[in-house]
């Protein structure tokens, strides 16, 4: 067993068992006029991240380890958004309204891509998903039992909304996760703190949290 430096304490792990996943960095999380500002977010957090999960990403595929991407999106139809989702909050414009990256979240739009910089290569999985969590209404779990995956390692945005669902969705599955703490942004510094100390509270109640450099010294 390779081990990752983390907390609470060290991440023991299979390199063949291993993925990384990199949860909805994509234009509309990051940019102004996308979904997240339509919320009234400040997205300059996001931007902030991604050199740091360009590096995770880099390493994952200099190790040969699986890099699997997930974007938040729905169909043209918004067959899949239902209106609880929707409607809430009160945001300037919704999900399937245009904006000026087109359609907010909708699959196909130029607003809904994944940021250039960390985008998807030929034959890795990417996953749309109409929720917040990545297992919702996906083919997720058939891809990493089809993979073998057995560890999942996170990044990507926001930290307390669909990466830590899809984290609590992964653990109750049988996964073993770990957080990438500075590869992960919310819109919310305090909300990203808090999300991160509960993730790995009651020794690792959810998962563990680790630096992107001690993920990347583990898996080197
Ligand atoms: N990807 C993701 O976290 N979707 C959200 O809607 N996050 C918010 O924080 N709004």
């Amino acid at each position: 067993m390779a081990e990752i430096a983390a907390q609470p304490f060290a991440f023991g792990f299979k390199p063949e068992t291993t993925a990384l996943i990199v949860i909805d960095m994509q234009r509309d999380f990051a940019e102004p006029g996308g979904f997240g500002a339509s919320l009234g977010n400040d997205v300059s957090r996001v931007v902030a991240i991604v050199p740091t999960v360009k590096r995770l990403i880099d390493g994952f595929r200099a190790a040969g380890l699986p890099v699997i991407h997930t974007m938040e999106c729905h169909r043209p139809d918004l067959s899949d958004l239902p209106p609880a989702k929707r409607d809430r909050g009160n945001p300037s414009i919704r999900i399937g309204d245009m904006g000026p990256m087109g359609r907010l979240l909708i699959a196909g739009e130029p607003g809904t891509a994944i940021l250039d910089e960390l985008a998807p290569l030929p034959g890795e999985i990417v996953i749309e998903k109409p929720g917040k969590g990545a297992f919702y209404a996906t083919s997720l779990s058939n891809d990493l039992k089809w993979i073998g995956a057995r560890q999942l390692v996170f990044a990507g945005v926001t930290t307390e909304v669909c990466v830590q669902t899809t984290m609590r969705e992964a653990n109750d599955r049988g996964y073993e996760c770990l957080v990438a703490e500075d590869a992960t942004e919310s819109y919310f510094p305090e909300f990203k703190a808090a999300a991160l100390a509960m993730i790995r509270a009651q020794g690792a109640i959810v998962g563990w949290t680790a630096t992107t450099d001690q993920v990347l010294e583990g898996i080197a």
